[in-house]
This record gives C-alpha cells, sequence and structure tokens, in this order.
C-alpha cells in the first residue's frame, strides 16, 4: 500500500481549474497522496467500522465521522427535473460563420473568430430519469452558450412544432402523459387513457401528434438529431432593426431514426442506448456537430402567411422561407460529473443576450416564467447561477445578495443603488446593455385565442402529405399502436374523428389497423382544413437521405475460426468512412481467428442483439456454424436485422443461419454475399441504412 503523507500535510484539498472547449469549471482533484478526510479535514482513521460500545454493542452518537457520512447520503437526491428528467449532456463550443451582423448584434453570433464554451443537455419529456432511452417521445435539445455578454440559452426540441398553444395547458397536458396517478403506470410512454383523452379534446395538438407519431420521435442517435427553437424569435442588429427568426440545428451526420420494434428490442438490451452512444463517440475523438440556422422573416412576410407565426403549432415550410447558416456547435469533452453538471444544469429561455429577443408568442411567454420558477425548488435555493454549470463565464455583478447557500463572499458595504457611499458599485449600463425591442403591443386585457390560431388541421395534413410512404406507414402503425392502448372507445372515436380532418387515407387506416371502420365521431373545424396546402419534401427524412455510415455502427457475427481477413479489411473500411465495427462473438471472453490469433470480442451474442447495430455482417467459421444454430439468439440476430431492414453482409458460411431463420439470402439487394473479403459492395449498401421496400413484406 502506497505510503501517504503526514496528516497535517493531508488537510484540506486542492482546487484545480480544467481547461478545454466547454470552459472553466471547479473540479476538485482526488490526490492520492492525501488521506480521506471529513468534510472539515480531519483524516479518518478507519471507514470500515463504525463507533460501537463494545464489539457487539450499540453505535454510539458520538460517531461524528459516521453520522455525517450518512446525513450526506441521506441528502443526495433533489427532485427530478418535473419533465426532461431524463437527459444526457456534453461540453462543447459554437463558432458563428462570417457576416451575420446584418441580422444581430449578439457578440457570439458575430465573431467568426471566437469559440464560445457551451454545455448540450438532450432529454426526453415524458420518463422519469431512471426510465430508457428510447420510448416513443419528443427530445429536449438545450444548449446553454457561455458567451462574453452573459449566458444565452437556447431551450429548443427535436420537434419543431408543440401541443398547445397557450402556456396555461401545459400543467394538463403533463398530467395527462405522465403516469395516471391512481396507478402510477405507464411509465414515460403516451400509449394511455388520459394522454389522448386531454389531446383528442384539445384541436390544436393535432400537428404535433402527427410530429409524436413519426419517426421523428424515435431519434437513432442524439449525434443525429435536429433540434428546433420552436417559437419565433426576434434577431436584432446594431442598429435597431428586428428580424423575426425560427432557429434550426442540423446535425452533421444526418437525421436517422429507429424503428419502432427496434426501439422496443433496445430499450430491453440497453436502455442508456442515447447516452452511451454519445459517451462513447466523444471519448473516442469523433465529436459530433450541428450547424445553427435561421429562418429569417419580416413582420410584412409574416402578415401573408396563411398561419399565425406566433402560433407554437405551425411551421414555416422551408420551401417558403429558406434555412439561412449562421454557424456551427461542436460537442467534445463528456462532464466530469454527471451530477455536478448534467443534473444541476438549469436552462432558462428567460436567459437573453443584447440582439436577441423574444416574440409575443404566448407558449414562449409563459415558459419565461416557468423554467427559474421550477429551478428554485429544484435546486433548493436563489443562488443556483453560482453553481460553476449556471455560472456565467463573464464578469458578473449586481445587488442581488444572501440566500441559502450564497457562495461569492461581496465584500461591499452597500448593496442599494442609488448610493453615494460606494462609488465603485455597479451602475447600469444604458444603451451598452440589453434592451427590449420596443414591439408595439394592444392595449385591451383579454383572456382569449387569436382567431389566427383556429386552424388546427391544415399543417397537420402538410405534414402528412410531406412524408415519404414508408414514413406514412410508420405514422398510421403509430396512431393505431398508441390508440390500441386506449380502454376508452370513445377516445379512439374521437381521435379517429379528428384523423378525418388530417387524411382520410390515414383515418381509414388507423381506423382498420384498429378494428374500427366507420366508427369515427364527427367532428366540426373551426376552420377546414385546406387540402391544397402545398407540400414541404423538406420536412421528410426519407426523401433525401444522406447516403452515409459515419457515426454508425456495424455488428459483425464471428465465432471460432473466422476469415482474419474479412474482419480486418471491414474494420479498415469501415474506420476510412468514420463508422465503428463492433464484433459479437458467443461469448465475450473473445474468439480464435482463422489464423489462430485470440482477438476479444465486444459484445456476447445473448447480450447484443442486432437491434443495437445500424449494419450487420455475419461471418461465422463452418465450424462454428452448429453452435450458433443451437442459440436462438443468433437466429433472431439474423431475423431482427431482416425485419429492421438492415443491411445484412454474410459469407456463404453463415447459410444455414438463414435458412434457420427463414430469411432468403437472396431476398433484394440489401443481403450482400461477402467473398475473398472483400468488403467493398457491403459498405456501399450500408450506406443506404434501411431497404425501405422490404417493409411491406416484413410487417
Ligand atoms: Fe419546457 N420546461 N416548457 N419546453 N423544456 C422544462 O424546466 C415549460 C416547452 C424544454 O435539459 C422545465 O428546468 C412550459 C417547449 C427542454 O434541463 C419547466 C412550457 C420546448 C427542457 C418547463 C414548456 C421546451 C425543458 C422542467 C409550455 C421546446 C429541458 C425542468 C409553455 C421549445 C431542459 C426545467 C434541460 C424543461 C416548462 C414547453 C423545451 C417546467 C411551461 C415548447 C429542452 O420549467
Amino acid at each position: 500500500m502506497a505510503k501517504r503523507p503526514s496528516a497535517a500535510k493531508s488537510v484540506g484539498s486542492e482546487i484545480k481549474e480544467t481547461s478545454g472547449a466547454g470552459g472553466e469549471l471547479h473540479q476538485v482533484t482526488a490526490d492520492p497522496s492525501r488521506w480521506l478526510t471529513t468534510n472539515q479535514g480531519l483524516p479518518v482513521a478507519d471507514d470500515q467500522n463504525s463507533l460501537k460500545a463494545g464489539a457487539r454493542g450499540p453505535t454510539l452518537l458520538e460517531d461524528f465521522h459516521f453520522r455525517e457520512k450518512i446525513t450526506h447520503f441521506d441528502h443526495e437526491r433533489i427532485p427530478e427535473r418535473v419533465v426532461h428528467a431524463r437527459g444526457y449532456g456534453a461540453h462543447g463550443f459554437f463558432q458563428a460563420y462570417a457576416g451575420n451582423e446584418d441580422l444581430t448584434k449578439a457578440a457570439f453570433l458575430c465573431d467568426s473568430q471566437a469559440k464560445t464554451p457551451l454545455f448540450c443537455r438532450f432529454s426526453t419529456v415524458a420518463g422519469s430519469e431512471g426510465s430508457v432511452d428510447t420510448p416513443r417521445d419528443v427530445r429536449g435539445f438545450a444548449v446553454k452558450f457561455y458567451t462574453s455578454q452573459g449566458n444565452y440559452d437556447l431551450v429548443g426540441n427535436n420537434i419543431p412544432v408543440f401541443f398547445i398553444q397557450d402556456a396555461i395547458k401545459f400543467p394538463d397536458l403533463i398530467h395527462a402523459v405522465k403516469p395516471e396517478p391512481d396507478r402510477a403506470f405507464p411509465q414515460a410512454a403516451s400509449a394511455h387513457d388520459t394522454f389522448w383523452d386531454f389531446v383528442s379534446l384539445t384541436p390544436e395538438s393535432t400537428h404535433m401528434l402527427l410530429w409524436a407519431m413519426s419517426d421523428r420521435a424515435l431519434p437513432r442517435s442524439f449525434r443525429m438529431m435536429q433540434g428546433f427553437g420552436v417559437h419565433t424569435f426576434r434577431l436584432i442588429n446594431a442598429k435597431g432593426k428586428a428580424t423575426l427568426v425560427k432557429f434550426h440545428w442540423r446535425p452533421k451526420l444526418g437525421a436517422f431514426s429507429l424503428i419502432w420494434d427496434e426501439a422496443v428490442a433496445i430499450a430491453g438490451a440497453d436502455p442508456d442506448f442515447h447516452r452511451r452512444d454519445l459517451w462513447d463517440a466523444i471519448q473516442a475523438g469523433d465529436f459530433p456537430e450541428w450547424e445553427l440556422s435561421v429562418q429569417a422573416f419580416d413582420e410584412k412576410q409574416a402578415a401573408k402567411f396563411d398561419f399565425d407565426v406566433l402560433d407554437p403549432t405551425k411551421l414555416i415550410p422551408e420551401e417558403i422561407i429558406p434555412l439561412r447558416p449562421l454557424g456551427k456547435m461542436v460537442l467534445n469533452r463528456m462532464p466530469d460529473n454527471f451530477f455536478a453538471e448534467t443534473e444541476q444544469v438549469a436552462f432558462c429561455p428567460a436567459n437573453i443576450v443584447p440582439g436577441i429577443d423574444f416574440s409575443e408568442d404566448p407558449l414562449l411567454q409563459g415558459r419565461l416564467f416557468s423554467y427559474l420558477d421550477t429551478q428554485l425548488s429544484r435546486l433548493g435555493s436563489a443562488n443556483f447561477q453560482e453553481i460553476p454549470i449556471n455560472a456565467a463565464k463573464c464578469p458578473w455583478q449586481n445587488l442581488q445578495r444572501d440566500g441559502h447557500m450564497r457562495m461569492r463572499v461581496d465584500p461591499s458595504r452597500t448593496s442599494y443603488e442609488p448610493n453615494s457611499l460606494d462609488m465603485t458599485a455597479p451602475r447600469e449600463a444604458g444603451a451598452d446593455g440589453f434592451q427590449t425591442f420596443a414591439a408595439p403591443t394592444e392595449g385591451t386585457k383579454l383572456r382569449i385565442r387569436p382567431e389566427s390560431f383556429a386552424d388546427h388541421y391544415t399543417q397537420a395534413h402538410l405534414f402528412y402529405k410531406s412524408m415519404t410512404e414508408p414514413e406514412q406507414r410508420h405514422i398510421a402503425a403509430a396512431f393505431a399502436f398508441e390508440l390500441g392502448k386506449c380502454r376508452e372507445v370513445k377516445i379512439r372515436t374521437r381521435m379517429l374523428g379528428h384523423l378525418q380532418h388530417v387524411d382520410a387515407q390515414l383515418a381509414e387506416t388507423v381506423a382498420a389497423k384498429l378494428g374500427m371502420p366507420g366508427q369515427a365521431d364527427k367532428i366540426t373545424p373551426a376552420v377546414p382544413t385546406n387540402l391544397k396546402v402545398k407540400p414541404s419534401p423538406a420536412l421528410s427524412q426519407y426523401r433525401d437521405p444522406p447516403l452515409t455510415i459515419a457515426g454508425k455502427k456495424i455488428g459483425l457475427l464471428v465465432t471460432d475460426g473466422s476469415d482474419a481477413k474479412l474482419i480486418d479489411a471491414l474494420v479498415k473500411k469501415a474506420k476510412s468512412e468514420q463508422a465503428n465495427v463492433q464484433i459479437v462473438a458467443p461469448a465475450v471472453g473473445g474468439f480464435v481467428d482463422s489464423e489462430g490469433v485470440k482477438r476479444p470480442a465486444d459484445h456476447f451474442l445473448a447480450g447484443a442483439p442486432s437491434a443495437l447495430f445500424d449494419a450487420v455482417v455475419l461471418a461465422p467459421a463452418a465450424d462454428g456454424v452448429p453452435d450458433l444454430l443451437k442459440l436462438a439468439a443468433s437466429v433472431d440476430w439474423l431475423r431482427m436485422a431482416f425485419a429492421h431492414l438492415k443491411i445484412i453482409g454474410h459469407t456463404s458460411d453463415a447459410a444455414p443461419l438463414f435458412e434457420a431463420a427463414h430469411v432468403d439470402p437472396h431476398a433484394d439487394d440489401g443481403l450482400v454475399a461477402i467473398k475473398n473479403a472483400k468488403v467493398a459492395d457491403f459498405i456501399a449498401a450500408a450506406k443506404r441504412h434501411r431497404i425501405w421496400e422490404r417493409e411491406p413484406n416484413v410487417r
């Protein structure tokens, strides 16, 4: 055992500043040359046994070390977020492109030389902190920029619209989707009566429901997810000119999704699928990137749209207002401590900088209140902004004082303004500070929804119409699944009534899948659907997907005797395309390849269903196949890869597995024979991601 220094030397712990593009955070380093101490710095002699009255006697109250240790443990948990409880974050930076000054004076969007540190947290909405990563759900996409003018938080989602138009309905929406309060289930699922009861009585949610039932609610990876600011915001330039904008994040790897059956399998095989994916990528130096863009428009253009830009259930088709790139975000460092950073980070849409301003969207207006309020109870003190992950990285000073857990020591005699005693006290910045854009407002107090928010179906129709056939199939299947989980018939018939106004064919398909044709309620919309609305092809994920396997995982099934040349060729080729090969062997101890070399495995077969991979290769040795055939997991591996429409590479020795799984190795061009370790055809095919044409035959 290492010799420790004298007790006198071991008192206290060292504070070190960690650096990195993610910024500076206070981090306490564990120093192996120092003793374990109490919180007071007292070296602890024995951390194995509590202090007792006699070897078999009761523990003594005097045992201050035991009491301190257990008391701290008893208070280790804080309330989880009321929504977005399950999340995962990373540090990174933002770098603006040159030439944004016509739109905004925000320093971090104008200085193309600066790398602004940031922290980004992705989340599911409905589930608890301990729920799984892959439920059908909206994903949060929140970014805190530590800018030179203060923290700016862009707190968005991976879907560009929302369920409700007014923040006053948010508690109702969330109460409806969370586990039903009497029975406390289902967890992390919208497929239950109370959710569908609420949304079917809230027609404004129809557009968002189409998105939530689409593959967007099943992202393949945080790294392959778009983000949206949802509301209309304002950008203000140095001349005081305002431009209305919608924010968009686009992932460099492209936007990809899981298939529902796959998401269900993953939930069991790897509940941390998305966290692990982000962790693995960043630890491997494979830093994910997103481009930040805006759709920029003015009030005149807004007035011409056939929807209201203040209505958060509406989007602006990119074909009408194209995306204008502003800069890029790179995530390049995982937090050192999940609780200190990811759990304690507090985002707030009201955290704003000069050059950006709000709009009058009533959902946004409500959010401006809610976040600070919820954080006061979640983080327990008005001083939560002093926690390193929340603290501004530019200097900050004001006259707020005291409160629970105040860390900052303000030395001044005065903490009021105006004062004549301390001329160094902080003063207002005037024109150099944040100035609210002088937007005109109306004068009468009203509890009312504007008429311009009344069309609840046209954009739902627009979305459905803009999807490819497989995307439409998935939407119909998701509605049927979720409504199928509702016990109340009246909820199903009411929802079918709404779907008739979205799209007749969708309504019919869902009714048929539910075995309820002709049972839709008659619903008279306030504004009839404009069926002539022009589709927006940009809304589809699959119409024009990037042909790439960058950032993806290939599962390679091997046995003892598998071809060493093939394995090496696949790993090399995949690497050249920025993809990753993971070896799946019958046992985790590894396997001996055709050249007699013992190699490690990344997974054992029973623990790694093919759902975990984007594409698979079956390369067992002929001798290994009889044993593989005895394992249900190996037949399932192939059967599921086929059912999940994956690209499947195979050697001729794998033929008996195909027979056992009832999969025709020539069924379509997603099944690629690999001969003589030549893997180029397989990799080329894998860039297609999935074979959609296969789907009608397998589902
Ligand atoms: Fe949130 N939301 N939200 N939300 N939201 C929270 O704040 C709220 C909405 C979003 O990773 C809470 O600190 C209201 C839209 C994200 O920590 C809470 C309304 C969008 C996150 C809250 C909305 C979001 C939250 C819970 C309707 C996309 C997670 C914990 C008016 C544009 C941030 C917390 C993180 C979290 C309120 C609707 C995004 C309660 C009242 C629309 C990404 O304050």
